[in-house]
């Protein structure tokens, strides 16, 4: 019997993703899929693969016959409902941060990691963080052939990575400051959003985003740190199966609604030359490769939102650090950051199930 897929959250942001992603596959192995969602979403009426689907409210028993639940939720309702889908025999694939770095838990990436989806003992899997996700294709497939040893990178990362919060604040900023003459002098974009009724102390973001970038995404967890930026470290380390890989991580927010973009500083076992970095990039097939200087032509997270794959340009030698490569990776934050790769775990279970 073709395997039953389930959808918690399937009114969120990611939900909604989740759901254009399956309306716009080629073919589902699914024979049926459920949309779960808060009690205060059940009963609204989607439209999946031509069918309208009622949305049902999350409960223990929304889960019997599920053999794949997909989560798309808060930590807190994942930590508390992934165990109660695999304790009712579904495998959890969850896109929260509840379970990434639980040891009895995979972080997976399907196209370094797959052969991970196996090894489950609490019937859970864990999607990455979508920062660290925006460059793993391209680092996994450079590590396979030419073995990474260190990685420093600066991310810039879209506001919705912060949610609906986030992109109603950037447009609210961008509305309040448009055609003025701001950005001009200290704490200029700061004084007119405030004089608009724009307080930072109502903003998901610590300063303007509007004419600015913020050094800090996620939450501050002391010595300096901050959440995204220990993810990227930890993340990376176990997705790669690097315990030791030496990692320091910048994250800085920046206005683009969608799309978060890296500068990627990787060094490798050996040296490795433009040419042989784009064969290997050039071979995978989620990567599309946007690399020619010369003509300006390079990978924008304007040009790349609402795309499946990750864009890769920028690729060079770095002059004064051997075996190093530096390149530019951008990724929908929404898509693969988030829904896609979820939905493509949740894909490569699909044959072992049902
Ligand atoms: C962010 N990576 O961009 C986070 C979302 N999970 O804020």
């Amino acid at each position: 019997m073709a395997p039953v897929l389930a959808l918690v959250g399937a009114t969120g942001a990611v939900g909604t993703v989740m759901i254009d992603i399956i309306n716009h596959r080629e073919t589902v192995p699914w024979g049926e899929i459920r949309l779960i969602a808060s009690a205060r979403s059940a009963g609204k009426k989607l439209t999946v693969r031509g069918e309208e689907l009622t949305v049902i409210e999350l409960t223990a028993e929304a889960f019997d016959g599920v053999d794949v639940a997909m989560f798309d939720v808060p930590d807190e309702i994942s930590a508390e409902w992934a165990p109660v889908a695999a304790a009712r025999g579904a495998v959890a694939v969850d896109n929260s941060g509840a379970f990434r770095m639980d040891d009895q838990v995979p972080l997976v990436v399907p196209e370094v990691n797959a052969d991970k989806v196996g090894e489950r003992p609490r019937g859970i899997i864990a999607n990455p963080n979508c920062t660290t996700l925006s460059m793993m294709a391209a680092l996994g497939a450079l590590h396979r052939e030419f073995e990474l040893k260190e990685l420093v990178v600066a991310s810039y990362q879209a506001v919705s990575g912060a949610g609906k919060e986030g992109v109603d604040r950037l447009y609210a900023e961008l509305e309040a400051v448009a055609g003025k003459p701001v950005g001009v002098s200290a704490g200029d974009v700061r004084a007119t959003l405030e004089s608009a009724g724009l307080s930072i102390s109502d903003s998901p973001f610590p300063a303007p985003l509007a004419y600015n970038v913020v050094p800090s995404a996620g939450s501050y967890k002391g010595d300096g740190w901050y959440s995204e930026e220990l993810k990227v470290r930890n993340e990376s380390r176990k997705i790669l199966g690097i315990p030791d890989l030496k990692v320091s991580a910048t994250c800085v927010r920046v206005p683009v609604v969608t799309t978060h973009s890296l500068a990627v500083h990787a060094t490798f076992a050996r040296e490795v030359t433009v040419e042989e970095a784009h064969k290997v990039l050039e071979a995978q097939p989620t990567i599309v490769l946007v690399d020619d200087p010369e003509n300006n032509v390079f990978p924008t997270p304007g040009d790349v939102v609402g795309e499946d794959p990750t864009y890769v340009g920028r690729v060079r030698q770095a002059l004064d650090f051997p075996n190093t490569l530096d390149f530019f990776v951008c990724g929908d934050n929404l898509r693969k950051g988030a829904a896609l790769n979820t939905y493509e775990i949740a894909e490569t279970l699909a044959p072992q199930l049902g």
